[in-house]
């Protein structure tokens, strides 16, 4: 398969790009200017077309990145939930009509539980949110200038559903600690040691490289299989895990209303050092 592939842009959105060939979908957060952090609205229309691609029984593979390169030069997948839009009341991230939602535990679950391979391809920062998008992916192809991490403690926030066990499954106890609390930032390289990522390509050969390895996977792989094999193989014991992330929703909802998370949206905004209070 070649990059230059005939996208057919599918549907008309504000935050994302939705595309169409030769049996792939692609789903592109288009917000440089923000490092494709995800708004509710974003978070909408990223149901809307993994929905679709979901629904149309000529896709067999849907590939999940970021617009790149940005304003500045610089790479991004996804920063996570869009520090700006944060209601400072108890009502968390807030769209466009004033109503707070946690909607990307929604898109998680759908990730995880359409009977598509959905395939992350990381340039630049998958941070946050973003990296537990990445996370949830079934594989995660990397270029080599991809940049993984949780910031979530630092911002008094967290994910306690499958960001923090699936993660755990994925890269073991010990890491999973260690990205969590620490929030570091890890390459690529350290990404592939832990078992964060499947490949690593030069980030000016990703587009192309994925493409091969992509066409293996719709000419070659029967969709029914596969579908099978994502649902029982490593769905179903997972099913823990979504009982996990509705009760992290409810915990979520509660810590909206605490200094805690006030705070972590203020010293990000300010550019200064937190002051954590635990309360
Ligand atoms: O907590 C949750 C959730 C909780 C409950 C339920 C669902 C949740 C879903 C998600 C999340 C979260 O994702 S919490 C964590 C949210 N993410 C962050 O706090 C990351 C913040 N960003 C950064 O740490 C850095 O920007 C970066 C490591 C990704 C990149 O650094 P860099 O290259 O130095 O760029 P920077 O200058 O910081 O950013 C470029 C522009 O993008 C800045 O805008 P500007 O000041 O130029 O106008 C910056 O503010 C903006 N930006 C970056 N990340 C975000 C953002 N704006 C809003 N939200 C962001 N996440």
């Amino acid at each position: 398969m070649q990059p230059d592939l005939r996208w057919q842009k599918c549907g008309e959105f504000a935050d994302i790009v939705y595309e169409k060939a030769e049996g792939i979908a692609r789903v592109t957060i288009n917000r440089p200017h923000r490092r494709n952090a995800f708004t509710p609205d974003t978070v909408a229309e990223l149901l809307k077309a993994f929905g679709d691609a979901r629904d149309d029984a000529t896709i067999g593979v849907v590939l999940l990145r970021g617009a790149n390169p940005q304003h500045d030069g610089k790479f991004a997948f996804c920063a996570g939930g869009d520090q700006k839009i944060r209601g400072d009341k108890k009502g968390g991230y807030m769209g466009k009509d004033g109503v707070p939602r946690l909607n990307v535990l929604d898109l998680q679950r759908l990730i995880r539980s359409m009977p598509k391979v959905v395939i992350a391809l990381v340039a630049g920062f998958a941070i946050g949110g973003g990296h537990v998008l990445h996370v949830i992916c079934d594989l995660t192809i990397a270029a080599d200038n991809a940049i993984f991490g949780q910031v979530g403690p630092k911002m008094g926030s967290f994910d306690g559903g499958f960001g923090s066990s699936y993660l755990a499954r994925m890269v073991g106890q010990k890491k999973a600690r260690e990205i969590w609390f620490l929030c570091r930032q890890y390459n690529a390289q350290e990404a592939l040691a832990m078992g964060l990522v499947n490949k690593i390509f030069p980030a000016d050969q990703l587009a192309a490289s994925t493409y091969a390895y992509v066409r293996d996977l719709v000419d070659n792989v029967s969709p029914r299989s596969m579908a099978v094999i994502k649902r029982q193989q490593y769905d179903a014991p997972f099913q823990t895990l979504a009982e996990n992330t509705r009760q992290a929703n409810v915990e979520m909802a509660r810590s909206f209303a605490s200094d805690d998370f006030r705070e972590g949206v203020a010293h990000f905004m300010e550019k200064r050092t937190p002051q954590f209070k635990g309360v």
